[in-house]
């Protein structure tokens, strides 16, 4: 049983400014106000989440699960050819394989949930839910793999993972069970996996780019940001302005060698040597869709890009008392057949409890990016009028055009939702050289570029020396495209010679 604000913050009996149009429906809180109510009050009025009754658990509802799965359709087809696989291994781990390779879950264990019991009684031994099946998968990897003619061996599965977080859980951002797909790799030479490795960051790029309109920053984590069990970790690293916090994209690992030394994962090679293989292993969640939700809604609610829209465009007949009703509905119904012949994702709301203010309204939190309205004016000039939900701007298109003005704005919509965002991200980017001026940017909120001498004592330093009520600001990535380091460059934080230039900041 779902009370409703059980643990939803936007309903706690906190004031709340009255905004609320005539039309019931709007935000009590504006984005740049009050950002974390903000954020909880959309994804609930905007019908992606629900809450339910175990913290830090979510429902996904229809209209956000369609956004995961545009993305799931291209990323799947994507990686098949790459000639990766898709393959199922189960929920449950045995505590002796999750404790196999102790290095790597010793700082993860307290996040590792068990099962314990079934029904009344005890198990003989408790079982793990996966956080993540690098435990799971290996052992198999170590069976399957004889010979150099088994590799590559690439596999993927889409599947839900649980990781119980105990520091404030955030719809997408941070839930303790989260859908993911988990790519799992396995390789003669470390060429191979290198080049894998970048492959699919790129895929993650493009995800995030293309489809969610939000930029990424491609680069490499520190020592002390990667995942420990592997060699080294890519990132694609998006920027939220409002709260001047980093999110971690997406990851792409190389793991080198260490968990097929743990696995035994040999092969014989083409001279008949033993060898080891080469591993990667790489994710991306539904956290995607959080921080599309935090980029680019406004007061207004969601804003979701063309891309991703499970509802590209909606139709609303506006009838006038002695207009011809029917005729408006037919050129509505008319509308959707022409649009989704084209392959536009288009729909009509012909629902007659409802005014179309209220429609209008209620598309607009649910972030449909394109609003056709027909009336008896349109209907008698033989053209629609179409309002973009990412500016409000208004224009009518004679019917005969419909198909192309309407795809080329939401082309349009696509591309500004984009550079929108960039623009933003970008103002937020300063480049500092020493410790004040660092500092400084942190307070504003800045995601910081700043000459490093990539030692992880000093990354640890900086830790240490920003803790605050906002959280530590730490290293978010190394990124790929590095700016001029001209010789005597100093590190910002240890005034030693500077290696390379990375972001810092605060993040999720
Ligand atoms: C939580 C509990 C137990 C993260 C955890 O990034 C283990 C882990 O291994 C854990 N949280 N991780 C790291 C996951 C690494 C890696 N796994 C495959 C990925 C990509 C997909």
């Amino acid at each position: 049983m779902a009370s409703k604000g059980a643990n939803n913050p936007a309903a706690k009996g906190k004031k709340k400014k009255e905004v609320k149009k005539e039309t019931g429906l709007g935000l009590s809180y504006k984005k740049d106000e009050n950002f974390g109510e903000w954020y909880s009050e959309v994804v609930v009025n905007g019908e992606m989440i629900e809450y339910y009754d175990i913290s830090g658990c979510y429902i996904l509802r229809p209209w956000a699960m369609s956004i995961w799965e545009v993305m799931q359709t291209f990323f799947d087809a994507e990686i098949k050819k790459m000639k990766i696989k898709n393959c199922y291994f189960p929920l449950f781990v045995s505590s002796s394989v999750l404790q196999k390779e102790k290095d790597h879950i010793e700082g993860f264990a307290p996040e590792v949930a068990w099962v314990t019991k079934s029904g009344d009684s005890e198990l003989e031994m408790p079982i793990a839910i996966r956080p993540t099946s690098e435990t799971v998968m290996y052992p198999y990897f170590s069976k399957w793999i004889r010979g150099h003619r088994d590799l590559p061996l690439r596999l993927n599965q889409w599947c839900n993972v649980v990781r119980w977080e105990f520091s404030n859980p955030t719809p997408f951002i941070r839930s303790r069970e989260f859908l993911w797909q988990e790519g799992h790799t396995a390789f003669a030479t470390k060429e191979e996996a290198d080049t894998e490795v970048l492959d699919v960051l790129e895929l993650y790029r493009r995800i995030y780019e293309e489809f969610l309109a939000v930029p990424v920053i491609k680069g490499k984590k520190s020592e002390h940001e990667k995942f420990a069990g592997g060699l080294y970790t890519t990132t694609v690293e998006a920027f939220v302005p409002n709260t001047g916090r980093g999110v971690q994209g997406a990851t792409s690992h190389c793991l080198g060698q260490n968990f097929a030394k743990m696995f035994e994962i040999n092969f014989e090679n083409e001279k008949g040597e033993k060898s080891m293989v080469w591993q990667n292993s790489w994710a991306y969640t539904t956290r995607t869709i959080g921080v599309m939700i935090m980029v680019h809604g406004d007061d207004k609610g969601l804003v979701l890009p063309p891309k991703v829209a499970s509802l590209q465009v909606v139709v609303i007949p506006v009838p006038y008392k002695d207009a011809n009703t029917q005729g408006i509905f037919d050129a509505c119904a008319d509308v959707i057949k022409s649009l989704e012949e084209a392959g536009i994702r288009a729909e009509a709301d012909y629902r007659d409890n409802y005014s179309p203010g209220w429609k209008y309204s209620h598309w607009e939190m649910k972030g449909v990016p394109l609003r056709i309205e027909i009336g008896p004016k349109d209907l008698a000039n033989n053209q629609v009028r179409v309002v973009r939900r990412d500016n409000s701007a208004k224009s009518d298109i004679p019917m005969a055009d419909l198909v192309k003005g309407v795809t080329d704005m939401l082309d349009s919509i696509q591309k500004s939702l984009f550079d929108a965002a960039t623009q933003k991200r970008d103002a937020c980017i300063h480049t500092v050289h020493t410790w004040e001026e660092f500092a400084e940017a942190l307070g504003q909120k800045k995601m910081i570029l700043a000459p490093w001498c990539d030692e992880e004592e000093v990354e640890k330093d900086v830790k240490t020396r920003t803790k605050g009520e906002m959280g530590a600001a730490k290293s978010l990535c190394t990124p790929f495209d590095q700016p001029a380091l001209p010789e005597g460059t100093l590190c910002f934080a240890s005034g030693k010679p500077a290696k390379k230039w990375t972001y810092w900041g605060r993040s999720y």
